[in-house]
């Protein structure tokens, strides 16, 4: 295959002489090869690329966490990146724009939250055919999904959703507990806990078939074959989303559709437009609720400046101090909370107290 510059500017062709293409009914055949012979170039420059950076166009993950918009070429992710983050990442009316993966950073209340912008490219990622490859590696890695669908194709998540399933991507779910405590008597496999609905032949098959034969397992939640058996590979990965229902501004009743798609899959919906910022607040609020990030406020013993810090839903007091102010770990003895976590204001806590959002902590050392 040519190389990268060879194809850019055979693309640049090509998009120039689909902008210089009348739209009518004479030249309909020809502008409908166009755009799939765009489409390919587009592919050909992905899969150029892929080579140039070896495993692929892997963005380091930084910030406070990390979200990736997942969707249908066209869907609307390059519009959105770029109405939410400082990036500029190109949008066009026609498929596969978007060849790489784009970060762009988000701030919400002092956090810094990194958005992903995906080629539309994750159809037949599970054969390792498409691009999709690279792409799904970096959506293991992301802290919450967006999927961001097209209003006037709706059906477009029930694809997304079962080309993650292959790939072992699990949304929305807990992850069931599975301990496996290998033993060397002969003891044969012990299910001392069984709660994944399959029965214990059935388990014993796929136990045996990892290669272990002696052992006592403990399964704490509901769980298929197929989970069970991603799950004991260590291939699987589980991931909350929810869906940015774009376009709205292209249909009358939007709020029907989005209705329908929250009762269907039981997800958070948001309706937005990303040409419009004004539609999109509600949304920046969920990512932010959603991507496990809580803001607490740090106060020293004496004065009352309390200053913002971003820390991790379920983190503790002791973990706080860690991330934020390591001179006190040590010495960490405990700390007075007020807010939603504690029952009355300027609570002394212990180390092992559970933070919530909105909290304000002094740190007291031992003395
Ligand atoms: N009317 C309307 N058009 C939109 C909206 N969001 C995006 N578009 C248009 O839809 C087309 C595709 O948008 P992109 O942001 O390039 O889509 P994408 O998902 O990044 O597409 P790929 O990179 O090809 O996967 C562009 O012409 C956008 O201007 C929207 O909310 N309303
Ligand atoms: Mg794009």
């Amino acid at each position: 295959m040519a190389d990268k510059d060879a194809l850019e500017s055979r693309l640049e062709e090509l998009e120039e002489e689909l902008s210089r293409t009348k739209d009518n009914k004479a030249t309909n055949k020809h502008l409908a090869a166009l755009r799939s012979k765009v489409a390919q170039a587009r592919r050909d420059i992905v899969k150029a690329s892929r080579r140039v950076h070896g495993k692929g166009f892997f963005v380091k993950k930084s910030g406070d966490a990390t979200v990736a918009l997942v969707g249908f070429p066209s869907a609307g992710k390059s519009s959105l990146l770029n109405a939410l983050t400082n990036s500029n990442s190109k949008t066009a009316p026609y498929a596969f724009t978007t060849t790489g993966i784009i970060p762009g950073t988000m701030v919400y209340r002092d956090a810094h939250i990194q958005v992903l912008d995906m080629p539309g490219l994750i159809e037949n990622a599970h054969s390792g055919l498409g691009e999709g490859t690279s792409i799904v590696a970096q959506i293991r890695v992301s802290d919450l999904i967006v999927f961001v669908i097209d209003i006037n194709n709706p059906p477009q998540l029930d694809m997304l959703l079962s080309e993650l399933k292959s790939l072992n991507v699990y949304i929305n779910k807990k992850k069931p507990e599975v301990q496996v405590r290998e033993v060397d008597a002969y003891i044969g496999l012990r299910f001392e806990v069984n709660k994944s609905g399959l029965d214990e032949q059935d388990l014993r098959t796929i136990f045996t078939g990892f290669g272990t034969y002696n052992a006592v397992v403990r399964i704490w939640g509901k769980v298929d074959e197929d989970e069970l058996i991603s799950l004991l590979a260590n291939r699987s990965c589980y991931i909350n989303a929810i869906i940015a229902l774009n376009k709205i501004d292209t249909v009358s009743d939007f709020e029907t559709i989005a209705h329908e798609m929250e009762r269907r899959y039981a997800m958070t919906v948001l309706p937005i437009s990303a040409l419009r910022k004004s539609t999109l607040e509600q949304l920046t609020r969920s990512i932010y609720a959603n991507s496990g990030l809580i803001r607490v406020y740090l106060k020293p013993r004496t004065g009352k400046e309390r200053s913002p810090v971003t820390a991790y839903a379920g983190f503790t007091v002791g973990e706080l101090a860690k991330r934020f102010h390591t001179a006190v770990v040590d010495e960490l003895k405990c700390a007075y909370v007020d807010g939603p976590s504690v029952k009355f204001s300027n609570q002394r806590v212990g180390v092992n107290h559970t933070l919530k959002d909105g909290d304000t902590v002094t740190f007291i050392k031992e003395k």
